[in-house]
């Protein structure tokens, strides 16, 4: 059974620019954080990063047919920039009523107005925020807790 981590726009950038804001740790830290949470629950993962709209999407289409076939549990993802811009990813979650726990490593609401509001939250089974990339192993159990009651 396996839970899909799926990274937005720029999110390759970790650990290289604005330790200040996103940490020190890169996307391959932050996938192994994953695994090794997911594991520990009894779950694979599969980690996917993309800085176009249109893989997501494919990717969000692709684990929520898995959802329904009973061979996935659901998603974490952090859109990055297209949090705040991104209808078409709205859709996608909810049209293939895929369950996603959106993450944001930096606390969004403490930023630029801009960032403030999220075009995934409403369609999303629940929001972290600004616990750095802790909030990512956080996302697995909070996913796992809401889908299995575990
Ligand atoms: O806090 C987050 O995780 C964000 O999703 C990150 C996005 C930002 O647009 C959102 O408002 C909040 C940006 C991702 C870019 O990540 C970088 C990492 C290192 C260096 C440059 C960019």
């Amino acid at each position: 059974m396996k839970i899909l981590v799926l990274n937005g726009p720029n999110l390759n950038l970790l650990g290289t620019r604005e330790p200040e804001q996103y940490g020190h740790a890169s996307l391959a830290d932050v996938e192994t954080l994953c695994a090794e949470t997911a594991m520990h629950l009894g779950y694979g993962v599969e980690c996917f990063q993309s800085n176009h709209e249109g893989e997501l999407i494919d990717k969000i289409h692709a684990f929520g047919k898995l959802v329904q076939a009973g061979q996935a549990l659901g998603a974490i993802f952090n859109p990055g920039g297209l949090t705040h811009t991104s209808v078409a990813l709205h859709d996608a979650i909810k049209g293939t009523a895929l369950p996603v726990v959106e993450v944001h490593i930096s606390n969004v609401h403490a930023r630029e107005a801009f960032r403030h509001h999220s075009f995934i939250s409403p369609v999303a089974l629940g929001v972290v925020a600004g616990l750095g990339i802790q909030g990512y192993a956080l996302a697995i159990q909070g996913l796992v807790h809401k889908r299995t009651k575990l």
